[in-house]
């Protein structure tokens, strides 16, 4: 049995591998390849290959996984749900091959099959079934579940189209579908006979039984959500949880009275309306999507996974009252709000169960997770669609409203005003269900995602519902998994760091702090410095590859990755650039820094000023990459269809990382924590993680600039016209004038003209309010890149200091304070000290 032989083994760079593994994945390789890909070495192609290795290696994973399962089935144990539009995995083949401790040697095995690993895992498509942050966070949780035996499944819908694949064409952003799953995907079980029924439409009957109401819809229209798990290993192989995503089939794919008219379209209508559920992930980030087809969505995969969930505990339980005991359900954000209503209409329409009881078994089960707390991105649906999509649902949100409100009344008497704030249905824009108060009524635990976030919540958006359920709102600071951030993503980091920490460190990230006493040791530095110049050197060749641009390695990188959005101000990082330009020209002769700003990242496709920022930025880098007079001592560079296998190479060869949100905007961030974790300083505000980032890295480690939140706030009660601001700084002004006159777009002068007045008369995002600071922050990091050795301890000192971002403590987090699930701690090992 391939399982069987699964060694465990994690050799130390250098520890030869075991020649009978060796010899039996060779041949499992050989025999995917002829009798699952149905090729012959001889014709193979590289894509092949990928697929026979996969395939190799996910059979032994399955035993691993069938394992576990049972295990935690057996073992009764409580098992944590997590729900969420949005998974944004990347590529799983070498997560998997690293976690199960199969790399060396799987390695070894294509090499000797005359494959060469690197270009296999190519072949992989990611994954990119998220929009950024928030979906890239649950990917994270996923394998930190893993990683801490936590019994879990990930539910969520299985996109035919992912995030769409960014082209830049002649500086502009164009879209284009991304078809993840044309070529097949070894990783998914499809699970033909997990299927469930979900109901749209129609209307709902009242009948008395036993003195009681009884509700009972009938709907108009059923979808069948068809279930396909994909596996997610934690570290060391020892524990596997699935990943449920739910594809959308027609319960009646084709009318055949109608095709025998001849009507063949009109046979398959109701087929492809069906299936039209998961044909793509909405691609708005931080907005949401006001279509009819983002809420059956979301009802969609909500239905089917509350359905699974509830046949899994009846299974084993035989009854619901215990469901809090066994099950914890997690909402990433409000797009699963719906599961609320929905868990209600399971307890009381279809398991008799009084209402009172009911709620309380709800509450106890949901918690939910806030992202953001733009005011735009809080989710409402007219009231009149969910009465025509969801009728049942819409009294059960009435229902629980009443209750609400009426607590709502004890606490504050006649207070109108405080009601309308907390109710479910907002009155003043037309009669719109609130997604995040629905949300937060329905749970025990609300959490923010970093500290100041949390006390932003408790001040703002849920102030008033704060008050209502006192304690219910909680931080959990927001992390990320070290095995693809530093391990995967930077081998040569992390080689160094199992050196110099022991081996331990792979199992246990605090161990990250032996650095501290090697930061300003000369020998070390120079190892440090030599891994970042490698994979600096890395990103070169493919920004030369891609964009004809010739990059120095020895240059600042100066990185800016993440979704483009006004909030988080790619528009403030393009004008210094402006201004450095400017500075350069009028005194080349200068020992100027030389530095290559990258940015990569995706606008909503409907987000049109986001799309002119791209488009800037490429207009901005035309001309200073090809102006002699610059010395060529700045670039600039515009990396198109960021994700994350892009990220992988990009963060590993940062020097400086760009988190410049305008302050109290920005949630947390998880992009600031992998560049840290990899050695970049971070130039930031005090928004967010960044903080905490602060906190643990020390000031002296961390370039901060720019306004507070609270300033934002008083800043923009005195009005938003920048005027003043420009005139007293000349760089500035200069900068402005530069965009506005068509200096970057000699073709077309006025192109940038709604940038420029922005920034001038209505600077929202505080970018010209902010620049100055920014500016002068920016020459400071200048003057510390010139005295190497200051740079590589701070350099080093972050990488010490970040072990607490890691995604394992984040869950620990939920696991004790909010799920009330048992978790692993440290692996066990026997491991070296560091010598
Ligand atoms: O979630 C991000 C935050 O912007 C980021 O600061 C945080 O680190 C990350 C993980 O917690 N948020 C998102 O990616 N997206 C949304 O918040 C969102 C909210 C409502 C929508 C769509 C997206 O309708």
């Amino acid at each position: 049995m391939p399982g069987q032989s699964l060694p465990g083994n994690f050799p130390a760079p250098g520890q030869p591998v075991d020649e009978l593994v060796l010899a039996e994945i060779k041949s499992a390789i050989l025999v995917k390849l002829t009798l699952a890909v149905g090729k012959d070495a001889g014709i193979a192609t590289t894509r092949d290959w990928y697929k026979a290795a996969a395939l190799a290696l996910r059979d032994r994973i399955v035993h691993r996984w069938l394992i576990t399962d049972k295990q935690s089935y057996d073992g009764g144990r409580k098992r944590v749900y997590y729900l969420s539009l949005e998974f944004l995995i990347g590529r799983l083949f070498t997560d998997a091959l690293n976690n199960m401790g199969l790399l060396p040697i799987f390695e070894t095995a294509l090499g000797d099959l005359g494959v060469g690993l690197s270009d296999l895992r190519k072949c992989e498509p990611d994954a990119a079934l998220g929009n950024g942050g928030l979906g890239r966070l649950a990917a994270c949780f996923m394998e930190s579940m893993a990683t801490l035996a936590i019994p879990a499944i990930g539910y969520g819908i299985r996109y035919d189209f992912g995030l769409f694949r960014q082209i830049i064409h002649d500086g502009w952003q164009q879209e284009y579908p991304d078809e993840w799953l044309s070529f097949g995907n070894p990783w998914e079980f499809q699970r033909p006979e997990v299927v469930y029924h979900v109901h749209f439409g129609g209307g709902v009957e009242h009948v008395e039984v036993k003195g009681r109401d009884r509700a009972i819809w009938h709907p108009a229209e059923t979808v069948k959500a068809v279930a396909y798990d994909t596996p997610i290993v934690g570290w060391r192989g020892q524990h596997v949880n699935a990943l449920r995503l739910w594809s959308a089939r027609s319960a009646d794919p084709l009318n055949l009275d109608v095709f025998n008219t001849g009507d063949y379209l009109g046979a398959s209508a109701e087929e492809a309306r069906a299936e039209s559920i998961c044909k793509f992930l909405y691609p708005n980030d931080e907005s949401p999507a006001g279509r009819e087809l983002r809420l059956r969505q979301e009802y969609f995969f909500v239905s089917a996974s509350l359905q699974d969930l509830v046949k899994r505990h009846l299974s084993s339980d035989g009854q619901l009252r215990g469901l809090a005991t066994k099950a914890a359900v997690q909402l990433n954000d409000t797009h699963p709000s719906l599961a609320v209503a929905e868990l209600m209409r399971i307890l009381v329409d279809l398991h008799n169960f009084r209402w009172d009881e009911a709620w309380k078994i709800t509450v106890a089960t949901l918690s939910y997770t806030n992202h953001t707390l733009l005011p735009e991105a809080l989710e409402t649906w007219p009231v009149e669609l969910f009465e025509r999509m969801l009728p049942r649902h819409l009294e059960i949100i009435y229902r629980i409203n009443v209750n609400h409100l009426a607590l709502a009344d004890e606490r504050c008497p006649g207070d109108d005003d405080f009601k309308a704030s907390v109710s479910l249905i907002d009155e003043k824009s037309g009669r719109r269900v609130r997604m995040g108060q629905l949300a937060f009524v329905g749970s025990h635990r609300i959490n923010g995602v970093s500290a100041m976030h949390s006390d932003l919540m408790k001040e703002t958006v849920f102030h008033d519902l704060n008050h209502l359920y006192q304690g219910r709102i909680t931080n959990k600071t927001n992390g990320i998994t070290f095995r693809r951030w530093l391990m995967l993503a930077n081998p040569k980091l992390t080689e160094l760091l199992r050196e110099a920490c022991g081996e331990a460190v792979l199992d246990d990230p605090s161990r990250l702090g032996l650095l501290e006493a090697r930061a300003g040791d000369n020998a070390f530095q120079q190892q440090f410095r030599a891994v970042k110049h490698h994979n600096k050197a890395a990103l070169a060749r493919l920004i030369g590859e891609r964009l004809n641009v010739k990059i120095d390695p020895s240059a600042l990188f100066d990185i800016q990755i993440k979704r483009i959005h006004e909030y988080k101000r790619q528009l403030l990082n393009i004008l210094e650039a402006v201004a450095l330009y400017h500075a350069i020209k009028d005194d080349p002769q200068r020992d100027w820094v030389p530095r290559v700003k990258i940015f990569a990242g995706k606008a909503a496709a409907s987000y049109r000023y986001a799309k002119l920022i791209i488009k800037l930025i490429n207009d901005v880098a035309e001309v200073v990459n090809n102006d002699p007079a610059i010395g060529g001592k700045l670039k600039i560079v515009f990396l198109a269809d960021y994700n994350v296998s892009l990220a992988e190479i990009i963060i590993p060869a940062a020097d400086l990382s760009e988190q410049i949100s305008t302050a109290g905007m920005e949630a947390s961030g998880t992009g600031n924590m992998k560049l840290a974790l990899n050695g970049a300083l971070t130039i930031g505000t005090l928004d967010g993680a960044n903080i905490e980032i602060r906190d643990h890295v020390g000031t002296e480690n961390i370039a901060i600039f720019g306004m507070e939140a609270m300033d934002v706030v008083v800043r923009r009660r005195q009005g938003l016209d920048a005027t003043d601001v420009i005139r007293r700084s000349p760089q500035l002004s200069r900068a402005i004038s530069a965009i506005a006159c068509g200096e970057f777009s000699p073709g077309d002068p006025d192109r940038f003209e709604s940038i420029a007045h922005a920034l001038r008369h209505h600077d929202h995002y505080m970018v010209s309010a902010d620049f100055d600071s920014y500016y002068e922050c920016q020459r400071g990091v200048d003057a510390r890149w010139q005295v190497a050795p200051a740079w590589t301890r701070a350099s080093i000192l972050n990488v010490a200091r970040m072990p607490w971002f890691s995604s394992d403590r984040t869950i620990r987090e939920y696991a004790e304070e909010i799920w009330n699930v048992p978790v692993r701690g440290v692996l066990p090992q026997t491991l070296q000290e560091p010598g």
